[in-house]
Formats: structure tokens, C-alpha cells, sequence
């Protein structure tokens, strides 16, 4: 039977009521500020994912994907590894099939949480190396190893992360996509010229002026193991290019993957939400405050 028209003004009043409660509208009063950040679309029609945009239950009921949880704990941030896992067994992919893929230089330290039904942890074992710099990048080596050979037959998404973050809310199956990155939380509102892309020409994770999207941060991203390993392969090769130069970008594979997602768009962005920090402003764009970086000091457990 077709719809009344008084159906139809119905609804379009409900999507209006909506919009008055959207903290995001506060945004159409700033004026200097850049707005694309807290859109829910990107310019090549890529979502980016705020909570009330999608409905779980439905995305539950059509994921059936097996998904990869990849994280360093080397060294010093061994200390942050148990509160990641037992976070992630609350809020990471609830109900769906999950395994862990540990790197540690510290195999015999780690004490197991209790993981629930359908969901494993892998520990393996790396070597340290001595610049935090170097073991930051190494996790792109890694990817480009495992990505290739042993992932494919295992999961069908993979979500690479940093150890020294909790889970806080839930981050569920609407993230999953090719490829997606999180948008850094510390630059929502500037325009591409005040991103700390590597300015430099002469490193491979060179950004001209006047490109650029977003600034994506690598402490979150991921995407089908297909897609990680093409990722993981150009960013390494870019770092090993630096390498022979003696230079290392700004921001290390952060920079590298900022340059990659300019020529490679991601299928999904992710907002803030998925990423941030309590001490960071601007705090009243979003609702949940799913994924928290740990208030580390960073002398401590770099050396
Ligand atoms: C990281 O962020 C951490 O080292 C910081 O401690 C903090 O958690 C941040 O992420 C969110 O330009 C309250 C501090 C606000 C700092 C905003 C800038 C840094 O931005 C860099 C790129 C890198 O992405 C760093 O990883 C990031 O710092
Ligand atoms: N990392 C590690 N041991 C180190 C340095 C880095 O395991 O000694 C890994 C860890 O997963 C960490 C990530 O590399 O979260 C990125 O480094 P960090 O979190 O210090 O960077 P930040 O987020 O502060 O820029
Ligand atoms: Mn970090």
C-alpha cells in the first residue's frame, strides 16, 4: 500500500528534530574553521562513521567476517598491554570472530586475559629494536610479512592499532571496510595547509601544499588483509627509500600512510569518536569516546 502524504511530513519533521539535537550543527556558527571533518560524507562519497548514522543491528546480522586485531608491545609498552586486551574483550567487536595478533619482544611476560567464546589471541615474537622511531615503523614490515603469508588464510579484515590506547565505548563491525582510516583527533578543525604531513620533497611521505583530504592518524586503520598488504608494501618501501637517505619523515609511518590515503581513498573514514584523547579540545563534536589514548609520559617508556 502506498504511503499517505502526512507519512511523508512525519518523517521529514522526525529528521529535522534530529538535527536540532546534532552538536555538530554547532559548527555552521564557526567561522574560520573547516567543517569537512565533521561531515558524514567525504568528497568522494566515502562515509565517515558517527554514531547515529548506521544501525548495528543490521550490519550484525549481515557481518559474518573474520577480523584481526593487530598490535606492538614492545619493550616499555609491554605495561599497556593488559588493559588493551581486557578492554578490547569488552567493547571490540562483541559477538563477532576476533583474533589477536600480538608482537612483543617480551613473549614470556604476558599474562593471558580471559578471552572469550570465538575469539583468540596469537602472541609472536619480534626483536626490539632500539629507536622508539624504528619500532613504531617496524610494524609496517611486519604487515607487509604476515599480510602476505598467513593472514589471507585467517581473517578477512584487519584492524591494525597502537597498545598504549583503551577501549571505552563500543567499536563494532561498522567500521569495517576496504580500507579506513580515523581521522587525528588534534586537527578535526584546520584546513590541510596546518596538517603535519611531511613537508619535506626528498622524503618518499612528501605531501605538496594544497593536497591533502584529512589528517589520518596511524594509531588506527585498517582494512581487507588484501588492502593492508598493498598499504603495508608502499608505506615500508617509502621508509626504506628514507632510510637510504638518511632521513626519517616527520611523523614516521604515520606520514607514509598519510601520503598513501591521498592516492588510495579510503572506502571509510572514522571520526574522532574513534580516536581521541581526553586533554584535547573540541570535545563537544562528539558523543562517544570509543578508543582513549593512556596519558603516558613519553620519556618514560621511550627509553
Ligand atoms: C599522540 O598529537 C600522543 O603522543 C599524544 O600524547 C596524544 O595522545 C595525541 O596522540 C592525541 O602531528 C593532548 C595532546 C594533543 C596532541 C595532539 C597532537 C600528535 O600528533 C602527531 C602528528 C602524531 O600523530 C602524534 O602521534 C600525536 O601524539
Ligand atoms: N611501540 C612499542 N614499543 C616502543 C615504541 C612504540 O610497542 O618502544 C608501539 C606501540 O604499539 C605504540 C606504537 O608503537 O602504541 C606507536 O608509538 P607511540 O604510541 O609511542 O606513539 P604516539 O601515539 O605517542 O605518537
Ligand atoms: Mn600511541
Amino acid at each position: 500500500m502506498f504511503r499517505q502524504k502526512t507519512d511523508w511530513v512525519k518523517k521529514g519533521d522526525d529528521i529535522s528534530k534530529n538535527l536540532t539535537h546534532c552538536d555538530r550543527k554547532q559548527l555552521l556558527n564557526h567561522s574560520g574553521k573547516r567543517k569537512a571533518s565533521l561531515n558524514v560524507l567525504t568528497s568522494w562519497l566515502a562515509p565517515i562513521i558517527w554514531d547515529g548514522h548506521y544501525d548495528l543491528k543490521i550490519l550484525n546480522e549481515q557481518q559474518d567476517s573474520r577480523i584481526g586485531l593487530f598490535v606492538f608491545a614492545v619493550k616499555k609498552y609491554i605495561q599497556f598491554l593488559g588493559p588493551f586486551l581486557e578492554s578490547a574483550e569488552h567493547f571490540f567487536m562483541v559477538g563477532h570472530n576476533v583474533t589477536y595478533y600480538v608482537f612483543t619482544d617480551k613473549v614470556g611476560y604476558v599474562v593471558r586475559p580471559t578471552i572469550g567464546d570465538g575469539r583468540n589471541l596469537q602472541l609472536h615474537e619480534i626483536t626490539a629494536d632500539i629507536r622508539w622511531q624504528d619500532v613504531s615503523m617496524q610494524r609496517m614490515e611486519i604487515l607487509t610479512i604476515i599480510t602476505k603469508e598467513q593472514l589471507p588464510n585467517e581473517i578477512d579484515y584487519l584492524v591494525c592499532a597502537d597498545v598504549d590506547m583503551v577501549f571505552n565505548d563500543f567499536m563494532g563491525v561498522e567500521i569495517l571496510g576496504d580500507l579506513f582510516a580515523t581521522l587525528h583527533p588534534g586537527f578535526i578543525l584546520d584546513y590541510p595547509q596546518a596538517f603535519s604531513y611531511e613537508r619535506r620533497k626528498i622524503s618518499a611521505a612528501y605531501i605538496p601544499y594544497g593536497e591533502g583530504d584529512f589528517y589520518y592518524m596511524a594509531a588506527l586503520y585498517g582494512g581487507k588483509v588484501e588492502e593492508i598488504h598493498k598499504l603495508s608494501t608502499a608505506c615500508q618501501n617509502g621508509i626504506k627509500e628514507d632510510k637510504k637517505k638518511n632521513i626519517e619523515a616527520v611523523w614516521q609511518e604515520e606520514s607514509h600512510l598519510n601520503r598513501y590515503l591521498i592516492y588510495n581513498k579510503p572506502t571509510k573514514v572514522l571520526s574522532p569518536e574513534y580516536l581521541w584523547d581526553t586533554r584535547l579540545p573540541n570535545s563537544e563534536f562528539i558523543t562517544k569516546r570509543r578508543f582513549l589514548a593512556v596519558h603516558k609520559n613519553h620519556e618514560e617508556v621511550r627509553n
